[in-house]
C-alpha cells in the first residue's frame, strides 16, 4: 500500500485519531519545540501546526511534525494493523528492504505550483522551527530526503542528513565522508573539481523518512525501494536547477549545490541529536547554496524534534527500532551466519546498543556476528553495543538479558570483546572530541564492545548437570510443575 503524499497520510491519522491539529498561534522559536517534546513524553499524537507566528500568511504556514512517532503509526504507514508485533513488521522490512520497484519520471507534479529561483529564495520565508532553545539555528532540515547523485553511475541517493538555515540561502550541513552515501559521492564530485547537486524533499509519502533515516545498501537507489514498499513505482520529476528527480507531490523541495571550498564552510550546530544530548560546538560545516524552491499551493514544512530521552521517543527511535534491527538481520544473514532467532532494538537506543538472539551452533558465533555488524557501513552511527544471547532469553527483555549477562557472562573468559578504534559516531557524547573530528578523520572514532552472554562451550558436558555444559536452574522439574498445578486449588491457592 502507498501513500501518495504528505496530505493523505495526513487524512489517515485524522480517520485514525493519530493526529489533533494546534490552531493556537504558536512560537516557531521554541515553543513549538516544547510542544512536540511535551506531546513525546505523553506518548501522545501527530501535530500539525496550522498558526505559526509571523507566517499567519505566506508560501507555507503549517508545520507537520511526529507522524512516525509511535509504533501504532509506524505500523499504520507500513500498511499493518496499529498493534503489530515486532516478529511480524521486522521480517516485512528486511524483506522490503530488498526489493525494487524502479521510479517514473513524470513530465510535472504539484511540487512545481510555485517555483522561486536565485536571487530571490529567502528560506525564512518558511515557517522552520528552533527545534530547542540550545540549537544554533533553525533546522530546515531533519527529516527531509536529501537526494544526491554519484557522479559514475549516475544512481541517486536519499538520505536523512541534518542542515541548519544559515543566511537566506545557504544552509550548513552535518556531511559525513565516511560512511554516509552522500558522503561518497561528495568525494568524488571533488575528485572532478565539481560541486555536488544537492536537492531536499520535505514532506511526501511516510516512507520517505523510513527509507532514508536508514542504511539500504550503497548505490541503491531509496527511491525504487520506497517503490517495492508503495507497491507502485515513485512518480518524480526533474528538478529545476539541478541534475536530480524528486517526487512530484512533495510539499516542498530545496534545491541547489555543496561546493569543496573549505573558506566557504558556514559554521553548523550545535543541535539536540538522536543521543538526547546536544552535540558538537559549532564548527564549519559543507554548505549547500541554494538555486531555487519549487513547492506546492499552501505548502505543509515537515520537520522531527530529534532527541529520544527515558520515556521520551523521537520518530527517528521509532523508526530505528524497526529498520535498524531488520537492516542487522539482513547483515547476519547476508554473513550466512546460521541459528539467528530474534534481532531486538529498544528505542531508547536507537540501535546503538542491539541484542541479537541465537540457537548456539558454535562457541566463536557471538564473535562472528560482532564482527559481522562492525564490518558493515550501517553501523556508522549504530551497532556500538552488541549484546548476543541464547533462545531461552527474550530479547526485548532487558530484565532477561541482565539476568544473562549477570551469569552466564564472563569478561575474562572472552565475554566482552573491545574493538577500539573502529569508525563510529561523530556525535557520540562519550567520545572524547578529538575522536570526533570529522574534517581530520573522516569519520568518527569507535570503540565498540560485545557482550557475549551465552553459555560458554569450552565447559565440558557433566553428568551432574543433565549432561549439559552449564548447571540446571532453579525450576521444579517438569512433572513437579504439574502435579502443584493439578493440585493448586486443594492448597487453597486459587486466589494466586
Ligand atoms: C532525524 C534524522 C537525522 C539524521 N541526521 C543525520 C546527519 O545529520 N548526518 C548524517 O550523516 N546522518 C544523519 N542521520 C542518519 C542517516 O539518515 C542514516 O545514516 C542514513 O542511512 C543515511 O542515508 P545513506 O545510508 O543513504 O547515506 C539522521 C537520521 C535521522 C532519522
Ligand atoms: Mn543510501
Amino acid at each position: 500500500m502507498g501513500f501518495m503524499d504528505l496530505r493523505e497520510w495526513i487524512a489517515l491519522l485524522e480517520k485514525e485519531e493519530e493526529i489533533r491539529r494546534i490552531t493556537a498561534e504558536v512560537d516557531w522559536d521554541r515553543e513549538l519545540g516544547a510542544i512536540a517534546r511535551r506531546v513525546l513524553e505523553k506518548k501522545g499524537p501527530a501535530l500539525l501546526f496550522e498558526s505559526i507566528k509571523g507566517y499567519r500568511t505566506g508560501r507555507c504556514t503549517k508545520v507537520f511534525t511526529g507522524g512516525l512517532g509511535s509504533r501504532s503509526r509506524l505500523a499504520l504507514a507500513l500498511g499493518f494493523a496499529k498493534d503489530v508485533s515486532n516478529r511480524d513488521v521486522v521480517p516485512y522490512v528486511m524483506q522490503k528492504n530488498k526489493e525494487r520497484v524502479p521510479a517514473v519520471t513524470v513530465r510535472t507534479g504539484p511540487v512545481k505550483d510555485v517555483i522561486v529561483r536565485a536571487p530571490d529564495v529567502d528560506l525564512n520565508a518558511l515557517p522552520v522551527p528552533r527545534w530547542l532553545f540550545r540549537d544554533g539555528g533553525r533546522y530546515i532540515h531533519t527529516f527531509s530526503g536529501i537526494v544526491t547523485r554519484d557522479p559514475e553511475t549516475r544512481v541517486m541517493n536519499v538520505g536523512i542528513y541534518r542542515g541548519m538555515i544559515g543566511t537566506r540561502d545557504t544552509i550548513p550541513m552535518l556531511l559525513i565522508r565516511g560512511g554516509q552515501h552522500w558522503g561518497a559521492h561528495f568525494v568524488k564530485y571533488a575528485e572532478r573539481g565539481e560541486p555536488m547537486p544537492v536537492a531536499c524533499v520535505i514532506g511526501w509519502d511516510p516512507i520517505m523518512p523510513f527509507l532514508s533515516g536508514s542504511p539500504i545498501p550503497a548505490g541503491v537507489c531509496e527511491w525504487d525501494v520506497m517503490g517495492a514498499y508503495r507497491g507502485e513505482p515513485a512518480e518524480l520529476v526533474k528538478c529545476e536547477t539541478v541534475d536530480l528527480e524528486v517526487p512530484a507531490t512533495a510539499e516542498i523541495v530545496i534545491e541547489g549545490f555543496i561546493g569543496h571550498d573549505e573558506s566557504r564552510y558556514e559554521m553548523e550546530g550545535p543541535f539536540g541529536e538522536f543521543t538526547g544530548y546536544v552535540s558538537d560546538l559549532p564548527t564549519r560545516r559543507p554548505t549547500m547554496n541554494v538555486t531555487a524552491i519549487t513547492h506546492r499551493r499552501d505548502a505543509i514544512f515537515r520537520g522531527c524534534l530529534e532527541g529520544t530521552l527515558p520515556g521520551s521517543y523521537s520518530e527517528n527511535s521509532v523508526m530505528s527500532s524497526v529498520q535498524r534491527a531488520g537492516i542487522a538481520w539482513n547483515i547476519l544473514n547476508t554473513a550466512g551466519i546460521p541459528g539467528i532467532r530474534d534481532v531486538y532494538v529498544h528505542p531508547i537506543t536507537n540501535g546503538v546498543n542491539i541484542c541479537v538472539q541465537i540457537r548456539k551452533h558454535y562457541q566463536g558465533q557471538p564473535k562472528q556476528i560482532a564482527a559481522a555488524l562492525w564490518g558493515a557501513s550501517a553501523a556508522q552511527f549504530r551497532y556500538k553495543h552488541v549484546y548476543v544471547v541464547e533462545d531461552d532469553i527474550d530479547a526485548a527483555s532487558y530484565e532477561q538479558i541482565d539476568w544473562a549477562l549477570a551469569h552466564r557472562m564472563n569478561a575474562g573468559e572472552g565475554g566482552i570483546v573491545v574493538f577500539p578504534g573502529s569508525f563510529g559516531s561523530p556525535i557520540d557524547p562519550s567520545t572524547p572530541l578529538e575522536d570526533r573530528d570529522v574534517r581530520q578523520l573522516g569519520s568518527g572514532l569507535w570503540n565498540r564492545v560485545l557482550f557475549d552472554c551465552t553459555r560458554n562451550w569450552k565447559f565440558p558436558r557433566r553428568p551432574e548437570w543433565d549432561n549439559e555444559r552449564f548447571p540446571p536452574t532453579v525450576r521444579p522439574a517438569a512433572e513437579d510443575e504439574a502435579r502443584v498445578a493439578e493440585r493448586w486449588n486443594e492448597y487453597g491457592l486459587s486466589d494466586i
